[in-house]
């Protein structure tokens, strides 16, 4: 940056060092009047909410600040080899209870509070959540940033700032309608913005060659129109270890020169359009969670965050190292969330060979050792592919280098297949035909060390299927690593009823260490243990039932199964398998067949990606199902459905502990993990599901007796689809022959005729890909095992508690120290010694900490 405003001054350390602040509810409250007061103006008058939770977010990010402080430098100091995670998704959800949680402030804070007539969780409901991401993977990425800073890991995420999230999703008579989320409307407490780090990240133009003072040729990038990237760092707090790590998400700014140009070329109107386009790439996040549509701006929005992240770690490098970039890979290691930041490979060798003189073969040496990339599904319409003339436009400089990938790579296929030129295409990072395309995926996995899935399941199909070629080429290459959630925010903070029972019995170590959470297990048949896991549950189901009685004016019974399906609407996720079970069980009433019945409460709830009209009328069919069974005097109590509008991280949070049955019912073979199955079943939910993603990790734990199995496996899946005979199924099954009677007589839309007709067809069809048909028996018998199992309250506890105890695997510590111990290689480092207090420390990071041997982090080989 050249304004005056970033001009350097002598370092000033007097400016920063203060003592550290007080975590007492006196201090705290005191801090809390002074911000409520004097920064926000506010006073008793005041009875907004809102206000309160600012304050508190203004007393709790203070003390987030001075722990911020002293991981950089404890980071700096160190010297460490350190990993970024690249992600155009981070689904942070709200911030206030999180970082209150890990600073180890909660009854602290709740004191100050309730000296002051007001309560935390009252508080916490102010804030809006963060939805920078679509679903699984984006909140994945946030998952991975908790547990990194818990493990005290020198992990840094980037991403884009998108001044509107995933849009907000409203039911209009069973539609979805989508609103904008403009979250950045409020004040954002949670970032700061640093326009010091500004980049530059250049786009169209043409490349040129021309020959250095030392006479080599060498390619520039030129005449391009370029954008500013500026960071703003949001704090991501570790679980009261002092450290705090960095989210950094870039907002692009126009530049002021090429404002000027137009203007002072007397185009005014043509400045304004110019500094919009450039504006446009950060404004707004794709939602959509399974295919890619080819839209320019989104390729722009990947560029921008590959280009400005690169040049700012270069930055930083070059600041410390100087130009010694030899030993570049040694210190840094880059994660792709997916291909979406894949172009990173490409940009990573421009700016190594056009910017900082390396050859192409270091240059190629340093990428390879750098980039590591974690692929998320098998969909093939999700694989991301551009045009090569979009980037011969957008990106001319990338296209060249990423030709000269391809020519180099097809080689090293050609020597290693000699005259298999049918080989040769199929690997070919560029797929010819009428549009010729680049296939993103192909150049993650040609300039990466690592190739990785996200189950186990997940990632023998990648190297059986969709990457066979590149398996049998390099198969060190290839690994798994079992996706997880954190248990700070989807066990300690979302369900304090349980986590207090837990501690009570097994003590605080599981909230570091899940694992301990196997303590549970004898304790899954003691009598009073039961009835204090029964009593939190019924106080979740309490909780959920409001929420639901407020958003969907629907009365649930907390005595009933809560049998619920949230995740984005999707067919291979099949929330169409599951309101045929539904009704299946209203036809069941109507028809008097209601012996030993188990009452049922039934939730649904995702975003359709604005796009998908099958979604989106699956959609509808839920919501004019769950009128009909809702109003009909007939069905009562037996069974209630409902579908919650604008499903969100802060929904999940009561949702998933008010659940009992959990539903995870994908078509085998789609699912690429899954990590809503290990919410719910942390929080003592029993799952119903097939052989899909993380579903088999989740009963391989738990034990087969207390997992609800149904349906196809992936190898039968392939099969069957063959010839696939649906008419055959329905016609076989009395039950679904009655379901589809019923939908075709058009009883759930009466009044609006054929309306679904699409979902009659796609069942009917012998092209479903999702086999819906195919697996309805099987389901409605695992249902009904379900049912059964309900009315045994002692034996369904003992389940949930057997369930709870044996998630250990599935936190995101495992998962991190995984990726850490296998591909990051990175040494813990403690920012512990600055920080005010003596925050209690996980016991394996006290033994880091204190010198013992790195075993838990150490490298095998
Ligand atoms: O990633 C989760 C998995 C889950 C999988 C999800 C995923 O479906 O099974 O648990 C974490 O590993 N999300 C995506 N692929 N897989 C995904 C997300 C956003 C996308 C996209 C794919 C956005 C676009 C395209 C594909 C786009 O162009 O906007």
């Amino acid at each position: 940056m050249n304004s005056t405003r970033f001009k350097k001054s002598r370092p000033c350390p007097e400016l920063t060092e203060a003592p550290p602040l007080q975590m007492d509810p006196v201090n705290l409250a005191k801090d809390f009047r002074h911000y409520y007061a004097h920064h926000l103006g506010r006073d008793k008058h005041c009875r907004l909410t809102h206000y309160a939770y600012e304050a508190m977010a203004l007393v709790v990010r203070d003390r987030l600040m001075e722990r911020w402080k002293s991981t950089r430098y404890a980071y700096e100091e160190s010297d460490c080899r350190r990993a970024y995670y690249l992600s155009l998704e981070y689904l942070m959800g709200r911030s206030l209870g999180n970082s209150i949680l890990n600073l180890g402030v909660v009854d602290e804070v709740s004191k100050a509070l309730y000296g002051l007539g007001l309560e935390l969780e009252e508080l916490a409901e102010a804030e809006q959540d963060a939805g920078l991401g679509n679903g699984g993977l984006g909140r994945l990425a946030a998952c991975f940033l908790d547990s990194c800073a818990t493990l005290q890991l020198p992990v840094q995420g980037y991403g884009i700032r998108y001044e509107y999230g995933m849009f907000r999703q409203r039911l209009d008579n069973g539609y979805q309608i989508e609103e904008p989320d403009h979250w950045l409307g409020a004040v954002n407490r949670w970032e700061v913005e640093r326009p010091e780090y500004t980049q530059r990240v250049k786009f169209g133009g043409r490349s040129e060659p021309y020959r250095d003072h030392s006479g080599t040729l060498r390619w520039r990038w030129v005449e391009t129109r370029d954008v500013l990237a500026i960071p703003y760092d949001v704090p991501v707090p570790g679980h009261q270890n002092g450290t705090v790590n960095t989210l950094r998400l870039w907002k692009a700014v126009a530049t002021a020169e090429f404002d000027l140009g137009e203007f002072n070329a007397g185009d005014y109107p043509g400045s304004v359009a110019a500094k919009n386009e450039a504006e446009k790439i950060t404004m707004v996040l794709y939602p959509n969670d399974s295919s890619e549509n080819g839209k320019d701006l989104r390729l722009r929005q990947q560029y921008f965050l590959a280009s400005a992240s690169l040049q700012d770690v270069m930055e930083k490098w070059s600041k410390i190292q100087g130009n010694q970039l030899s030993r570049f890979a040694e210190k840094n290691c880059f994660q792709l969330n997916d291909t979406h930041p894949s172009c990173a490979v490409a940009e990573l060798m421009r700016l190594l060979i056009d910017e900082q003189g390396m050859t192409w073969d270091q240059a190629w040496e340093t990428t390879q050792k750098t980039m590591a990339y974690t692929n998320h599904t098998l969909l093939p319409e999700a694989l991301e592919k551009w045009p090569v003339r979009l980037f011969e436009q957008l990106l001319p400089r990338l296209l060249d280098i990423i030709y000269e990938i391809n020519a180099r790579f097809l080689k090293q296929v050609a020597q290693r297949w000699p005259g298999d030129l049918e080989r040769q295409r199929r690997m070919s990072i560029i797929e010819e035909g009428p549009e010729p395309q680049v296939r993103m995926a192909y150049l993650a996995i040609v300039g990466s060390f690592s190739v990785n899935g996200v189950a186990e399941l997940h990632s023998q199909l990648l190297q059986q299927g969709l990457f066979k070629d590149f398996y049998e080429l390099w198969p060190e290459k290839f690994n798994n690593k079992t996706n997880g959630v954190t248990q700070r925010r989807w066990l300690a903070w979302c369900n304090q009823g349980l986590s207090e029972l837990i501690s009570e019995r097994i003590g605080e170590g599981w909230v570091t260490e899940l694992e301990q959470l196997s303590q549970l297990k004898p304790l899954a048949e003691d009598a009073e243990f039961q009835g204090q896991w029964q009593h939190v549950k019924h106080q979740n189901k309490l909780r959920l039932a409001e929420l639901v009685r407020a958003e969907c004016g629907v009365a649930f019974a907390p005595e009933a199964m809560f049998d619920v399906q949230v995740k984005r609407i999707h067919e291979y996720k099949r929330q169409l398998l599951n309101i045929l079970h539904v009704i299946h069980l209203y036809d069941r009433i109507k028809r008097g067949d209601t012996a030993n019945w188990t009452p049922r409460c039934v939730l649904i709830g995702g975003k359709a990606a604005p796009g998908y009209a099958m979604a989106k009328q699956i959609i509808k069919l839920i919501c004019n199902v769950a009128e009909v069974v809702n109003n009909d005097p007939a069905v009562g109590d037996l069974l209630k459905v409902a579908f919650i509008p604008n499903y969100r991280v802060s929904a999940m949070e009561v949702i998933c502990p008010g659940t009992d049955l959990s539903e995870q019912i994908s078509t085998a073979g789609k699912e690429a993990s899954g990590t809503g199955n290990m919410k719910f079943m942390m929080n003592g939910a029993l799952t119903i599901g097939t052989l899909d993603g993380a579903n088999i990790e989740i009963r391989e734990e738990v034990g087969s007796e207390n997992f609800f199995l149904f349906g196809l496996t992936a190898t039968e899946v392939e099969v069957v689809r063959r010839d696939y005979n649906p008419a055959g199924f329905i016609n076989a099954d009395e039950n679904l022959y009655r379901v589809m009677q019923l939908l075709r007589s058009g009883h759930f839309n009466q009044c609006e005729a054929n309306i679904f007709d699409s979902i009659i067809q796609a069942i009917y069809s012998p092209h479903d890909p999702w086999l819906v048909a195919a697996d309805f028996s099987s389901y409605v018998a695992a249902q009904q095992q379900a049912a059964r199992a309900y009315q045994d309250q002692h034996g369904w506890t003992k389940m949930s508690i057997l369930n709870s105890a044996a998630s250990g695997k599935f936190s995101t510590d495992r998962t991190m120290q995984d990726y850490n111990r296998d591909i990051w290689r990175l040494e813990p480092v403690s920012a512990m010694q600055v920080t005010g207090g003596a925050p209690r420390l996980p016991r394996r990071i006290e033994e880091l900490v204190n010198g013992e041997p790195q075993k838990a982090f150490a490298r095998t080989d």
